[in-house]
């Protein structure tokens, strides 16, 4: 059985000291060991902004893509080979700006993936602007005088797209991250965690203060995570008391499941029954 040591890499760490995306990268790899998942049968793909370091922090196969593509790459890795546990982490920015529409298609698509937003409602990597998620009113460099944008809603994003698995968790908060993660890599669907990840740098509103005074865990109040419409209405909470944990989840076959060709088995694993040389002949 690997140890979380084995998913470590030498790579050394420029994260700012205090940042949410530890505690992300911890939990990650505590997931992964306790799943007893190893290193080759796992891919992350990253984005582009701090917590797209993240694949050179964690020893599995890894992509760092391009803004705002994560979805579209995880899509294509997960139908070559589906028997591949595939994980997309992306900012906030990332996620809901540049990749807005990938993420409306992935989740309706129900692509078996788990895709972890590092949701610090701002830009970290560029240095302090506002994100899509930055909430009205949010003062940074390019919001002097409070952002005029309603902040986009993650979770409303995710269930009005028809996600399979819905579910939000806070970087204060390792061991229900490392419970929530188990529960959403082994869901076999598109499932978002919306992880509330303090920028300690740039975000001096939503701070891990911020979040201890105000979270409290669903599953301690009996939400129904099988009941669309209270998971709606618990994921449009937001001020006095911020709900985290599984708000909704539902079983529907998974994307590659649809494809008749892959039901022989992984695409990367079927003989070609094409002659490539010819193919690329016609490209000389
Ligand atoms: C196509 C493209 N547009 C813009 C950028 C510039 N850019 C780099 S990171 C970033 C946003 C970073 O914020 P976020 O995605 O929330 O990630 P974080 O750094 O907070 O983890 C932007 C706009 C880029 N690299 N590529
Ligand atoms: S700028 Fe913010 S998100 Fe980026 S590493 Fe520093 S604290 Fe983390």
């Amino acid at each position: 059985m690997l140890t979380m040591k084995d998913f470590s890499t030498p790579a050394v760490n420029t994260w700012c000291p205090g940042c949410g995306n530890f505690a992300i990268l911890m939990t990650v790899k505590q997931a992964l060991v306790d799943l007893g998942l190893k290193r080759e049968e796992v891919v992350a793909v990253t984005g582009i902004g701090c917590h797209g370091k993240f694949t050179d922090y964690i020893d599995v196969n890894g992509i760092h893509t391009i803004h705002g593509r994560v979805l579209p790459a995880a899509t294509a890795i997960k139908l070559s080979n589906h028997e591949l546990t595939v994980m997309g982490f992306a900012g906030d920015g990332d996620a809901f700006n540049i990749g807005m529409g990938h993420f409306a298609h992935a989740a309706r698509r129900n692509v078996d993936i788990t895709y972890v937003i590092h949701d610090n409602l701002i830009y970290g990597l560029t240095t302090g602007q506002t994100s899509p998620t930055s909430k009205k009113g949010f003062v940074t460099k390019t919001s002097p005088r409070g952002s005029f944008e309603l902040g986009v809603n993650p979770l409303t994003q995710a269930l009005t797209s028809d996600a399979t698995f819905v579910a939000r968790t806070f970087a204060g908060e390792p061991k229900h991250m490392t419970e929530l993660l188990k529960k959403a890599i082994r869901h076999e669907g598109f499932a978002l965690v919306d992880v509330l990840q303090p920028c300690v740098s740039w975000n001096r509103v939503n701070t891990y203060q911020f979040y201890k005074e105000r979270v409290y865990k669903l599953e301690d109040e009996g939400h129904d995570a099988g009941d669309y419409k209270a998971a709606y209405e618990k994921a449009l909470e937001w001020g006095d008391r911020i709900p985290i944990g599984i708000f909704y989840q539902e079983q529907r076959p998974p994307y590659h499941e649809s494809f008749p060709a892959l039901r022989k088995g992984a695409l990367v694993g079927q003989p070609l029954d094409v002659d490539v040389k010819k193919l690329l002949d016609e490209f000389r």
